[in-house]
């Protein structure tokens, strides 16, 4: 049992350099904040740890917010709304939203939405029907645009967006090959439908291992990844290839960009488009697409998986754990 006049909450202790460890982080015990005119209390159910998130620990990220030192960290929450406040949610009833790492946070109304999760538990608003969800959604149907007959790579597959990503391109009829770092992860690929997978950790040479996945090469590349495992799909891609960059992962602790030999010319020969995007583009249809998402979900079509860590004192080793592939599927935190 939690004690319900305080609140343990992250901040962040310092900024760092290189690969992340837990002193970046330090846990505090505050008293509950009092929420405002307009405001609900919320209580911390399911905490959301996103590769994003290492973008936030730096000073001056482009996209994603800064977290200054000394201040809660912030991060997709499921909670309980325990005391409304006026703001027309009712007690005890769950809400999503970009709250605190923290066991209570005190958030305006519409900062909240009710979670849309039908029959499925309530985490799923964070992964399958959340924010990695809606990534996978719009980045292989708006950007990515697998077709049937396309040989499509998915990198970080067997994580929360890619493992989406994949499903969803073969129900649009391409032939999926993952990419993941691990012998299990690479058995769930083959159960959720992909076609073929690689293990890059145990791969010594991408470039063998992907001509033997893809022989006929590469038409669509949904990035994940980034470093040494994109510059080697560049190679293989097909005249007219679509790549939909959706995140760096692999580059997100590097201080310096690495240099290397450039992948362009592959591009000029092969006319391929790469396009980056950010899920918020298409907030306006984000109802639309949980919908979808729900709906597959439900009926069976679309599988997920999440990796639970219990305990909001563990919070950073479930963070940390994205960078080394801990992860099966999305990680969240239970915290209560
Ligand atoms: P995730 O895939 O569930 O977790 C991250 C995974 O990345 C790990 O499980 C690990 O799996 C892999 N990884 C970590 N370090 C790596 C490295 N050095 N080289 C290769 N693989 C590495 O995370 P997610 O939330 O679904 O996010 C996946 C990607 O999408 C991230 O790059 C994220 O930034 C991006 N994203 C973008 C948007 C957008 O709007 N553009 C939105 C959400 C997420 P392995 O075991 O396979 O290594
Ligand atoms: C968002 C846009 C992008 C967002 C997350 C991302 C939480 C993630 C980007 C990435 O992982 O690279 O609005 O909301």
């Amino acid at each position: 049992m939690t004690d319900d006049t305080v609140s343990r909450v992250w901040t962040l202790a310092r900024r760092p350099t290189g690969t992340p460890d837990p002193d970046c982080f330090e846990l505090e015990t505050r008293a509950v904040p009092t929420p405002g005119a307009g405001e609900a209390l919320v209580r911390t159910r399911y905490l959301s740890v996103d590769p994003y998130m290492r973008g936030r620990m730096r000073a001056g990220e482009s996209y994603a917010e800064p977290w200054d030192v000394g201040a809660p960290l912030r991060g997709g929450v499921v909670g309980e709304v325990v005391e409304p406040n006026g703001t027309g949610f009712a007690a005890g009833e769950l809400v999503v939203g970009n709250l605190t790492w923290a066991d209570y946070t005190a958030a305006p109304a519409h900062e909240l939405n009710r979670v849309a999760v039908g029959d499925l538990p309530a985490s799923t608003a964070l992964g399958v029907l959340g924010m990695p969800g809606r990534t996978a959604y719009f980045g292989t149907r708006e950007v990515a645009d697998p077709r049937p007959g396309d040989t499509m790579v998915v990198s970080a597959a067997a994580g929360a967006v890619g493992s989406v990503v994949g499903q969803l391109a073969s129900m649009a009829g391409a032939r999926v090959v993952g990419t993941a770092g691990s012998e299990e992860k690479v058995e769930w690929l083959s159960e959720l439908g992909f076609d073929a997978a690689v293990n890059y950790r145990t791969a010594d040479d991408y470039d063998a291992a992907l001509a033997d996945v893809a022989p006929d090469g590469v038409d669509v590349y949904f990035d994940n990844v980034g470093g040494a495992l994109t510059d080697a799909v560049f190679e293989h891609l097909n005249t007219d290839a679509r790549v939909a960059v959706c995140g760096q992962i692999a580059l997100y602790n590097a201080d310096d960009r690495p240099t290397g030999p450039r992948k362009l010319r592959k591009l000029i020969e092969t006319r391929a488009r790469v396009e980056g995007f950010l899920v918020s583009d298409f907030a306006p249809r984000f109802e639309a697409a949980t919908a979808d998402l729900r709906r597959w979900v439900t009926n069976g079509d679309l599988s997920y998986r999440e990796t639970v860590t219990d305990g909001l004192d563990r919070a950073p080793e479930a963070f940390l754990g994205l960078f080394e592939g801990e992860n099966v599927g999305k990680q969240v935190v239970r915290v209560s």
